[in-house]
């Protein structure tokens, strides 16, 4: 039933609720752990059509990359020639929200320089807080088919069982080697996401996208890191003319003097159903179904880095998309609480004008992509 304010809480939390049940049944507490990978039509009917997660342990260990990256002799030799983009930010926070003077939260993009592989891997083991710089190569426009083809034969070039269900091949294939610092911001694609660690391990939080009104997405202006070598800092600069990007408002892990701010901002996450916490280790492949909110960190293995590539595949745009682009578009009263002078977002809640948050495109996904 319709609230004084027009929004529908007891039914939109409800679903949460519903949604979590179906994601992973009453009874269990974790994303399901399939021992192998699964036949096609298992993964079809399970899990692709369900919309629901699942970790598949013993899934890449035939892969030639399993031994060859174990050091970095392989990666370098092979690369030695190639030029890959390399990612940096002052915190290891690419892709998120940044407190910028003029307009207090901005959504902040990366600087991204051009460099020699082995120069960007030497730049990645170095990245420190004292450094000053967090470097993150994860160029995301099907690098590892481009900038990393020299080493494309040591990985497979699509997850055969995921074609075939998916009945396609892979739309972009990304390789992502980052160290401890560097974290991936709420928000979520429009792929089905098939995530392969290779070195050191990944932690995702999950949330279904059903939960979209605990997200807090709104309209942030769009900026960019400029690192400069000679002085080593960061300027973030607006781009003029503005340009808004729908995001997802919450960090999960806020500092320990934001805390208290952050949950009061954000009761809607902080107070509700915990995300599905996910770590992916070496060998492991995580479905990451379309549309589900994802939040990254990363633990290094013993060398210092971790290592992953995932492949994108194109979702359906069915009647489940429907349905969520209809439940984005009704108000949760919580959804409206944040002052603007605190966000620095534009006035509407995106939630509430019933845009599209994704601003994940493959073409040009790295923060300077237009609003799909
Ligand atoms: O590994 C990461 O840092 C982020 C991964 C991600 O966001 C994705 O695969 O869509």
């Amino acid at each position: 039933m319709l609230g004084a304010d027009g929004s529908m809480k007891q039914e939109i939390e409800k679903l949460w609720e519903e949604a979590r049940e179906l994601s992973l049944g009453t009874t269990a507490t974790a994303v399901e752990r399939l021992p192998s990978p699964p036949t096609p039509l298992e993964f079809l009917r399970r899990f692709v059509s369900a919309n629901k997660p699942c970790l598949i342990s013993a899934a890449t260990l035939h892969w030639p990359a399993t031994t060859l990256w174990s050091s970095d002799v392989h990666l370098r030799r092979a690369l030695s020639s190639a030029t890959v983009s390399l990612h940096l930010t002052p915190t290891g926070r690419a892709d998120a929200l940044a407190p910028h003077p003029s307009a207090a939260q901005c959504f902040a993009s990366a600087h991204v320089e051009p460099m020699p592989f082995p120069l960007a891997l030497d730049a990645i083991y170095s990245s420190d807080l004292d450094s000053k710089f967090v470097a993150y190569a994860q160029q995301q426009n099907d690098c590892f088919r481009s900038e990393y083809a020299a080493i494309g034969g040591d990985c497979e070039p699509h997850i055969e069982w995921a074609s075939e269900a998916l009945g396609c091949l892979p739309e972009a294939v990304n390789l992502w080697i980052g160290n401890q610092l560097s974290e991936t911001s709420f928000h979520k694609d429009h792929y089905e996401n098939l995530y392969a660690v290779v070195a050191g391990e990944k932690h995702f939080l999950l949330l279904p996208p059903t939960d979209v009104h605990r997200m807090y997405i709104r309209n942030y202006p769009a900026a960019h890191y400029y690192y400069s070598k000679d002085t080593g800092e960061f300027k973030l600069e607006l781009e003029n003319p503005v340009r808004y990007v729908p995001w997802c408002s919450v960090n999960p892990y806020p500092s320990r003097e934001n805390r208290e701010k952050e949950m009061s901002k954000f009761p809607l996450y902080f107070d509700g159903p915990k995300p599905f916490e996910v770590t992916v280790k070496a060998g492991e492949i995580l479905y990451l179904p379309s549309m589900w909110f994802h939040h990254v960190r990363q633990s290094p293995d013993s060398r210092g880095r971790t290592i992953a590539i995932n492949y994108w595949y194109d979702m359906q745009f069915d009647i489940k998309y429907a349905y969520f682009n209809f439940l984005q578009s009704i108000s949760h009263p919580s959804s409206h609480d944040m002052e603007l002078h605190e966000t620095g977002c534009l006035g509407t809640s995106i939630c509430s004008s019933g845009d599209e948050p994704d601003i994940n495109v493959v073409a040009d996904k790295n923060g300077v992509s237009d609003e799909e």
